[in-house]
């Protein structure tokens, strides 16, 4: 799986976490206002001091923050000099770029070529303006991104915060360093916790001057709270660090007390998706066979709600990224189900699409195989459910049968009621976004069902087996 952007960054902040004891980040905000004619002298005094706060609290800090203010009255020329006189801690350029791709891509040379180690940037500005950002990150050799999803202050709660689980999303998906949380609501640090997984850094500023208890946003998830005024402002800056430092290193951290990984984060957010869209059931159904069966799936309803089909295709397109050893020349669409996932995939993906009929054409050339295939071509097979596998091992038959190499299935979810076991017997590698058991924990999880029902559905499928 491909890691996170800025590993060296993550490195030297829990190098530093480890050395110095402490879960802060220094927001360094002094800025006196010079106007444009202010003499040299005073610029340099400006660095001087922010150089001399920088040492003295380097002790008791991970890492310092830089913001517009200081920047603006100092000039970036600032991060080369913090970085002479403290080089064990990271910089961190808190310029929350919210522009479109080529002029973020510009700040971000400007920012890493300064010496920066990380940037922020706003979420809501949308994956191709974010990406650019990344891209630079990269060249810079690996640089970090945080993405900010959520904001401390009041206003934070009208724009922002309704908007922070799709942030939150969006973070995962793109790999980036970390995000950006509430100091100021350790509750809402927790969701994001929740939302993003164990393995992006949560920074959350608002603690101190803002209200924010010192310790409470490490206990509910975060990696590292950022404090500015409390600190630069206090009579004794590294007296104060010291003294938070403690406090923010003693508590017990949520993040250490439950790990969640990646795939959990994915199956929650799929595991949601088919409750939401009312594509998975639970009560007592009637099945084709007669038999009777506590859940019922039907993801033939998802591609009727745009957000939610838009949503699974993105599942789709991490659950790729995240095996790059399955490569393939062409997807094929299982009918009926399957060819309206496999054409979103697809046209997301630039890559050319099939599907198989069921049956042949009854005219023209009796085709089953649709779309162009080249003899020797990858074929991956894409379908909505798999039970025993009767209808992907027809497809893939076809498909064989037309001299395409097929050694992949994939489907939204596994039944787990011995498709892979056929699969395999026809040389095929079963994959799923999700077996069905994995779905329905994360619902009990989630509230969705209760432990009764989750332990009454899983009992059913293991007698399935
Ligand atoms: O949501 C945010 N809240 C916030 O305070 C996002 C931020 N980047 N910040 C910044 O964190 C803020 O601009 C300042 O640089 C620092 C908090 O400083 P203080 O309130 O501890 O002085």
């Amino acid at each position: 799986m491909a890691k996170l952007f800025g590993q060296a960054f993550i490195r030297a902040l829990e190098k530093q976490t480890r050395t110095n004891q402490t879960r802060i980040i220094h927001a360094l905000d002094i800025a006196n206002t010079l106007p444009p004619d202010a003499p040299d002298s005073a610029r340099k005094e400006l660095i001087e001091n922010a150089c001399h706060l920088a040492a003295a609290v380097n002790p008791h800090v991970v890492a310092i923050k830089l913001n517009y203010p200081l920047v603006l009255a100092a000039g970036i020329e600032v991060a080369h000099h913090l970085k002479m006189v403290v080089p064990e801690l990271p910089l961190i350029a808190d310029f929350k770029v919210a522009d479109i791709d080529n002029t973020n891509a510009w700040i971000a040379r400007h920012t890493f070529a300064a010496g920066f180690d990380a940037i922020i940037v706003q979420g809501f500005i949308g994956d191709d303006a974010i990406q650019a950002v990344l891209d630079e990150a990269r060249r810079y050799g690996d640089r970090g991104v945080i993405l900010v999803v959520d904001m401390s202050h009041p206003g934070a709660m009208q724009f922002i915060h309704p908007q922070t689980q799709q942030l939150a999303r969006l973070a995962v998906k793109l790999k980036v360093t970390g995000v950006i949380a509430p100091g100021t609501r350790p509750e809402h640090v927790s969701e994001i916790r929740s939302w993003v997984g164990s393995d992006p850094l949560i920074l959350a500023p608002g603690v101190g001057a803002q209200g924010g208890k010192p310790g409470s946003v490490i206990k509910a998830g975060a990696d590292y709270e950022i404090i500015g005024r409390s600190i630069y402002q206090a009579k004794h800056p590294a007296i104060k660090a010291k003294e938070l430092a403690q406090q923010t290193f003693e508590v017990k951290s949520l993040k250490r007390r439950t790990a969640i990984t990646r795939r959990d984060v994915f199956i929650r957010d799929l595991a949601m998706l088919l409750d939401d869209t009312g594509a998975i059931n639970f009560g007592s159904f009637t099945l084709a066979s007669g038999k009777t069966s506590p859940y019922y799936i039907d993801l033939r309803v998802i591609p009727s709600y745009p957000r939610a089909f838009s949503s699974l295709i993105d599942l789709f397109i991490q659950w790729l990224e995240d095996h790059p050893k399955i490569v393939f020349d062409r997807i094929a669409g299982v009918p009926t189900a399957g060819i309206s996932f496999a054409t979103a995939i697809c046209n997301r993906l630039n890559v050319p699409l099939l599907y198989v009929r069921s049956k042949p054409k009854k005219y023209g050339r009796q085709k089953r195989v649709e779309g162009i295939l080249n003899p020797g071509d990858h074929v991956l097979v894409v379908d909505d459910l798999i039970t025993d596998g009767g209808s992907k091992i027809d497809a893939v038959n076809v498909l064989r049968k037309a001299e395409a190499k097929v050694t992949e299935v994939l489907v939204v979810v596994d039944r787990e009621q011995g498709g892979l076991e056929q699969l395999a017997r026809e040389k095929l590698n079963l994959y799923s976004l999700a077996p069905i058991t994995r779905l329905v924990k994360a619902l009990g999880k989630e509230k969705r069902l209760t432990k009764q029902e989750v332990n009454q559905i899983l009992a059913y499928i293991s007698e399935q087996k």
